[in-house]
């Protein structure tokens, strides 16, 4: 580390996405020296630089946004159903200036490293700068999808064309008219980007390595007067979002499954029945049925009838055929679009399915395969994230003894007590850690709670609590067994399901599934009792304070 004098804070942020703006704002109101180290020369987070085109939120504006200010709700104004990047950008900048966050916040300035020091319980956090920071709390706001994966294929760096990745897309854009495109990735980003960069690009290839299940997305800019009305209601739709298992009770990708358990099953169902659902709601209809999730057979016929409803829409058999998953519904996160299967008959748009020959390098003239070459001025990687722990393995942080957290979670698996703190990482505080709902959930109502906990820990603490506090390893491992058993033996750890909701995205990633799927409002109930002490009255039980 350098020689520099570290400035000293009683708090230092990882961060200024979402949660790091709201984590400052929270310290600050009670009395606390913040500083928010942020790499990036501005606010935003994940919605600053994943400015691809097509991207935006698949949760409702209304639940998308800051809950905790009155005056927040009522001085924004949202325009669309579902906000697209550049409306939570402006959002976020609203906000940081609004609140007057920025005078607490260093741009350009990157930490890599962070160690904690024992005698003095507090942490020393190196920037890539060689400066130092030292404060006794530091709250990781480094997001759950933020460290982008390297796609790591061969020759990369021979191509004559351009190459854009959709998790740090150009601040000025990219103008696709004319260029001959690949969009490599069919998670989520892709299947946002393809419609919008089909429109643009002189041809569209698609290289699809496993297909996505995708439901027509509700996106729609607000009607006139619609959001004034949605804005006067408020605390009805706050108080409703707060009793919803996902955070959100109004429109989001997660509907489909939130609604599921009131239709019939699929297992009885009739063949006229099956038919007539997809008739009437296209590929929705293939899987709105309250078995598909559970019964692994009826899960089967769902994949079948999906494969039905998308050969309704898409024309060539071929290409229909290869955009049905093998995989079962359910066991990733789910996807909505607009007008994706349609972007399949345009003349300009081909889709490689890389299960009839992968990738095997990159030339400079395009992207070669195991079925043959495509020539190319651009390629968009779409191929998503080390989530959840990558952001966080890629910094050096050292807990007691000189631990590296990365070793910890590649050796262990991404391990947490509440997805709130590590065992052996005293006074560090992880916003949506892994063991949290976060994943499966409203990021945004799942976030503004960990703040709250952790701001109303710092609090405790400073009032005399202590001095330092650790989760206990024993603790830890019985909510990561209690996190697994609300999977074990469901879809979500079926084996064919690769994904960044269980690492199995990122090569050499230890294969698990941590997010916790019991509900928002009983993780929360769940983190206010270990604050208050429950039954035992001792409180912040399963850490240790000192
Ligand atoms: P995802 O959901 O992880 O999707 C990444 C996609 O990229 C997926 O189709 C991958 O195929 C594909 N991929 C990854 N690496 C490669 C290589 N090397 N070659 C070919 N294809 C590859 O990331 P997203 O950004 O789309 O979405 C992440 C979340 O952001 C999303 O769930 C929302 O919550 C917001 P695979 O499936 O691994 O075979």
């Amino acid at each position: 580390s350098g020689s520099a004098e570290a400035r000293r804070y009683d708090a230092i942020v990882v961060g200024a996405g979402l949660s790091g703006l709201y984590s400052l704002h929270r310290l600050r109101e009670q009395g606390l020296r913040v500083l928010v180290l942020e790499a990036a020369d501005n606010v935003g987070g994940t919605w600053l630089f994943n400015r691809y085109p097509g991207a935006r939120c698949d949760i409702e504006s209304v639940e998308y946004s800051y809950s905790f200010s009155a005056e927040l709700q009522q001085e924004w104004s949202w325009a669309e159903l579902l906000p697209g990047q550049p409306e939570i950008e402006a959002y976020l900048n609203f906000v940081a200036d609004r609140l007057d966050l920025r005078r607490d916040i260093r741009f350009d300035t990157r930490v890599v490293a962070m160690a904690f020091d024992e005698e003095d319980a507090s942490w020393l956090v190196e920037t890539a700068g060689g400066e130092l920071f030292v404060a006794p709390f530091v709250v990781a706001a480094t997001g759950i999808l933020s460290a982008p994966l390297d796609p790591g294929i061969p020759g990369l760096d021979t191509f004559d064309g351009t190459v854009l990745f959709s998790n740090r897309f150009p601040r000025e854009g990219f103008d696709l008219t004319g260029k001959r495109v690949a969009v490599v990735g069919t998670g989520s980003t892709g299947v946002q980007a393809i419609p919008v960069v089909a429109e643009q690009a002189e041809h569209l290839y698609v290289f699809q390595r496993s297909a996505a299940y995708t439901l027509p997305s509700p996106a729609r800019p607000y009607e006139p007067g619609e959001f004034e009305g949605l804005r006067s209601r408020y605390d009805e739709i706050r108080a409703a979002q707060r009793v919803a298992h996902v955070g959100a009770a109004r429109t989001s990708a997660f509907s489909v499954l939130v609604d599921m358990a009131g239709f019939p099953a699929l297992r009885t169902a009739s063949r006229e029945e099956r038919l007539r659902a997809v008739e009437e709601r296209g590929v929705l209809g293939a899987l709105y049925w309250s078995d598909v999730l559970v019964d692994p057979e009826a899960g089967r016929l769902a994949t079948a009838l999906y494969g039905e409803a998308v050969a309704r829409i898409v024309r060539d058999p071929r290409t229909a055929a290869s955009l049905v998953p093998t995989y079962p519904f359910g066991c990733k996160r789910p996807i909505i679009d607009v007008g994706y299967y349609e972007t399949f008959n345009r003349d300009n748009v081909t889709l490689v399915d890389l299960r009839a020959g992968a990738i095997e390098e990159i030339t400079p003239t395009g992207i070669r395969t195991a079925q043959g070459s495509y020539d190319l001025d651009v390629i968009l990687f779409a191929t998503g994230f080390d989530a959840l722990t990558g952001a966080l393995s890629r910094i050096d942080v050292r807990g007691r003894g000189g631990a590296l957290l990365g070793d910890l979670w590649r050796d262990e698996g991404p391990v947490s007590y509440l997805g709130l703190q590590v065992a052996g990482f005293p006074n560090l505080f992880t916003i949506q850690g892994p063991g949290s709902p976060s994943a499966a959930s409203n990021f945004l109502a799942a976030m503004e709670h960990h703040v709250e906990w952790i701001a109303n820990c710092v609090a405790y603490l400073r009032d005399g609590g202590g001095s330092t506090i650790e989760a206990l390893p024993s603790a830890q491992a019985e909510w990561i067994d209690e996190v697994l058993s609300f999977v074990t033996g469901s879809v979500l750890v079926h084996p064919d399901c690769n994904s960044w909701w269980n690492g199995a995205n990122v090569p050499g990633k230890k294969r698990m599934y941590t997010t916790y799927v019991g509900g928002l409002p009983e993780y929360r109930r769940r983190c206010d009792e270990i604050a208050a002490g429950g039954d035992t009255g001792v409180r912040y039980s399963g850490f240790k304070i000192s």
